[in-house]
């Protein structure tokens, strides 16, 4: 060790060693209870979870409050006796505990053996003897070049490293990490296999399913697991499973494999790969595998060949709707079927490593679900030293943090970006922007508390006390029905705050990350507001939808290259319940909640325009989302702006691509088939039927994009600052007067915006001015940027910013339009003045 610092090897290695790593991301990802933690297992090559035998067993503890060995990861399981309240399908008692939102990143080494794979997990030792084997294959180096050049001034430049050292020798800790690493040096051997596997396992329940976009970024390969015992358009209940007991998650609600496996992927079709740095190699999109479970149920339930039979089946049908997404899913992975069929439980150890290794094998041969990183090696031992500091507690503050970062040779700003590439890529949270800063090592210690917090809609009221001690049966209610919680709830779930991980915190977190809303009640108190622990949409509105105007759609579509034609997907998960809460807390619109009752996807809301109450409709449909309004005609530009803008805003905190489009529903009532709306052009066009039937006068549509800027309404003719509210008069009147929106680029330079953002805008509209056009505008409207620096958002540095990119005729048209009459009065009034004088 005394060497290693001494030569400079360590600092060097801290400083410039990287880690290549050829790196899948996984996510386990499926309905409640079909088997994703079970299949985690056996994708490790792991048994099947049993249960443990530990002093939880019988207690009445919740076993999610346990501290898991974060290296381990270890499925949560309990031997409580089973008690089945009936719900059961096939009699089969679970034995594991529904997953929290997200689990932390599972470590794994991808081993080719014999031409087979095998997935073993990375245990913290492990990790310290892939450490050591590259920091001695670094000492080695530097000893070759020290003979090499022999160098005479040596001695100085040794000298010269050793000022350099951030800590004095007889500082390090004899339980460093570094320390660790270095005795393992004698140890150490060469380097096998750089493939590595990040593992991530989710919860299934709804609710957990929309709010996982915002924990993970999208994995390069998602492992879908279907129970097929179920057929694919059986409809089942899905259930909240803890200590043993199952309670059902959405009152009355059915789900399908289908509906899932639709939603989910589609919502991977549209997410962003992730953007972190060092990434080498970027995967082109994610793909998806299908894991057929309690494949043992369906054979018990017939024979082996009809069960076979029936999977084949069963995969023909499941691709039928969204062929347009086969290119995404691992096909043929048994025989011709995209479902690989298996008993994720099986105990027989060597029938368990054959259906390991046939799915990994397949797995492997996909060589698009993998990433090219290299990784700096600091960024592993930081978070070796990151887990000991944050032993017990589950999170370190970021001074914490900075401080283990000086052993590693780190300065500020390379903590942050370590940091931030661990929190991308394996979990560990971490949210600089909220106060005080901390970093959660064990990320459980958020995930749970809100995992737990939507828990207690599921659960009765005794095991609502279990997870949440004293709670009351008001409290429980008030979360169900009315989605809202006071801050004293949260002081309820005992042994997760502790030090500055307070529910405060808590509450800042959520709120950041726009899950809740806060609302001050009658009495004055803050009352928090999840619009996710609402149950599900009942079509309880459909009554009072109103009719004179056609309901307004929001598609998305997916395209697989430039020239392919773009293809729809469902709604992606995450969009709608962080649409719910960010147009609450817009400020440009008043809104409240009609006297309906509320759901988690779908709203009914009360919008004041000039001073007017409105009754606005939106329900995520899951295929669409539809909007209704039950206002003036020339009101509805200005809504679908509102919901455009903060459908954008979801979008991008959830990293998923911004391809959505207005659309109506086909007027030959098609199924899957929409009329997808061409705005520059106010055309609709089908997408799978040839007509486009829906008439250009049709004014119960075409209100939605309303020709005519309303500006009297408006009031456009005074320079006033301009805000979000005026956004489809500013677009109408460049539209009208024929702005070329090939020139958004310097127009948007010209208004203040910065060449990055206008970047990102280009980036997330291919070969699409009129976005472009759009997002400048939205951005100029928020005074993003030097906008401000510019005079504002106002007529008069619009008209500037077009006769800066020589658009002189739309400037002299929006002049003519907006500041003319004003420029007519001024001189009327010193005409009239210089007469008096
Ligand atoms: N017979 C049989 N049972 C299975 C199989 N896979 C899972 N199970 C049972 O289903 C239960 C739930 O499995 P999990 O792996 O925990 O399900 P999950 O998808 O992780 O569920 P959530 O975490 O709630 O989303 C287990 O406790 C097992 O009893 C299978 O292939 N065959
Ligand atoms: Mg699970």
């Amino acid at each position: 060790m005394e060497d290693l610092i001494k030569s400079g090897t360590l600092e060097q290695w801290c400083k410039e060693g990287i880690m290549k790593l050829t790196l899948t991301r996984v996510l386990m990802i499926g309905p409640a209870g079909s088997g994703k933690t079970c299949a985690q297992s056996l994708l490790l090559n792991e048994d099947p979870p049993m249960g443990i035998p530990s002093e939880y067993a019988n207690s009445s503890k919740p076993p999610t409050l346990l501290q898991s060995d974060p290296h381990t990861n270890a499925p949560s399981t309990t031997t409580t006796p089973v008690q089945s309240s009936g719900l059961t399908p096939h009699s089969i008692v679970s034995i594991t505990d529904s997953t929290p939102i997200a689990c932390k990143a599972v470590k794994a080494l991808r081993i080719a053996f014999d031409g087979k794979e095998t997935w073993k997990r990375i245990t913290r030792d492990e990790l310290l003897k892939k450490l050591a084997s590259s920091l001695k294959k670094a000492a080695e180096n530097a000893l070759r070049r020290r003979q090499i050049s022999a160098h005479p001034h040596l001695e100085e430049l040794e000298g010269a490293m050793e000022i350099d050292l951030e800590v004095p020798l007889e500082d390090y800790d004899p339980e460093d990490v570094l320390k660790e690493i270095a005795d393992l040096l004698p140890k150490a051997e060469a380097q096998l296999s750089e493939k590595w596997v990040y593992i991530v396992d989710s919860g299934g329940q709804p609710a957990y399913q929309e709010l996982l976009p915002v924990f993970t970024r999208a994995a390069t390969l998602n492992v879908i697991t279907l129970d097929i015992s179920k057929g694919i358009d059986e409809e089942f209940e899905f259930m909240y499973r803890i200590n043993g007991r199952e309670f059902p998650c959405d009152g009355g609600m059915k789900y399908t494999n289908r509906k899932i496996f639709d939603s989910v992927v589609s919502s991977a079709s549209v997410q962003k790969p992730i953007d972190i740095e060092f990434v080498k190699l970027q995967s082109k999109h994610s793909m998806s595998f299908v894991l057929g479970t309690h494949y043992d149920v369906l054979i018990e339930r017939t024979n082996e060949k009809d069960a076979e039979t029936k999977v084949v089946e069963m995969s023909s049908n499941l691709m039928s709707e969204l062929p347009q997404l086969e290119s995404r899913i691992i096909s043929k992975v048994h025989g011709n079927s995209v479902i690989y069929p298996v008993n994720t439980m099986q105990k027989h150890s060597s029938k368990r490593q054959k259906n390991s290794r046939e799915i990994l094998e397949t797995i492997s041969k996909c060589i698009e679900a993998t990433i090219e990183i290299d990784v700096p090696i600091r960024c592993f031992a930081f978070e070796l030293y990151l887990e000991k500091k944050a032993k017990g507690k589950g999170f370190v503050t970021k001074d914490e943090a900075i401080k283990e970062g000086y052993k590693l040779y780190m300065n500020d700003d390379e903590v942050e970006l370590a940091l931030t590439i661990l929190h991308n890529s394996t979990i560990i949270l971490y949210y600089p922007r909220i106060q005080p800063q901390l970093v959660f090592v064990n990320p459980q210690k958020i995930i749970d508390v809100l995992s737990h917090l939507l828990a207690l809609t599921y659960v009765d009221y005794p095991t609502a006390q279990s997870l949440a001690t004293n709670v009351t049966e008001f409290e429980k209610s008030y979360l169900t029905k009315n989605g809202r919680f006071k801050k004293g709830l949260l002081k309820k779930f005992s042994k997760v705050f502790s030090d500055d991980f307070t529910p405060e915190y808590f509450i800042n977190l959520l709120q950041h990350l726009h899950i809740i809303s806060e609302l001050k009640n009658q009495a004055g108190y803050y009352v928090y507001f999840l619009p996710s622990a609402l149950p599900a949409y009942n079509n309880e509105y459909d009554k009072d939808l109103p009719e004179s105007i056609k309901p307004l759609y929001y598609v998305w579509l997916e395209q697989e290259d430039e020239w392919e034609s773009k293809k729809l997907v469902h709604v992606p998960q995450g969009i709608f319940i962080l649409f719910y809460v960010h147009l609450l807390e817009q400020k440009e619109y008043r809104v409240e909640f009609t006297q309906d009752s509320k759901y988690r996807d779908a709203v009914s809301f009360w919008i004041y325009i000039k001073g007017k109450r409105y009754t606005l409709y939106i329900i995520n449909c899951y295929e669409h989302i539809k909007v209704y309004f039950d206002g003036p005609k020339k009101y509805c530009p200005q809504v679908r702006e509102l919901i455009t803008t903060t459908i954008n805003k979801s979008s991008d905190a959830i990293n998923a691509k911004r391809n959505h489009a207005n659309a109506f529903p086909c007027p030959n009532k098609k199924k899957h088939c929409y009329c997808v709306v061409d705005e520059e052009n106010q055309v609709a066009n089908c997408i799978l039927c040839k007509s486009s039937d829906i008439s250009e006068n049709d004014e119960t549509y075409w209100c939605w994009f309303g020709l005519e800027s309303d500006s009297s309404s408006a009031g456009i003719e005074e320079d006033v600052l301009l805000n979000i509210k005026h956004l489809h008069d500013v677009r109408m009147l460049l539209k009208k007067s024929q702005f070329s929106n090939a020139e958004w680029f310097n127009f948007g330079l010209g208004l203040g915006l910065y060449h990055n953002t206008l970047k990102t805008i280009e980036m997330d509209y291919p070969r699409d001015t009129n976005g472009c056009v759009r997002e400048c505008l939205v951005k100029w409207l928020e005074k993003a940027d030097d906008v401000n620096d510019k005079g504002g958002a106002k007529w008069s540095t619009l008209i500037k910013a077009l006769e800066d990119c020589d658009q002189n005729s739309t400037a002299d048209y929006i002049r003519s339009k907006t500041l003319k009459r004003k420029a007519d009065e001024e001189l009327c009034t010193t005409s009239k003045s210089s007469k008096l004088d």
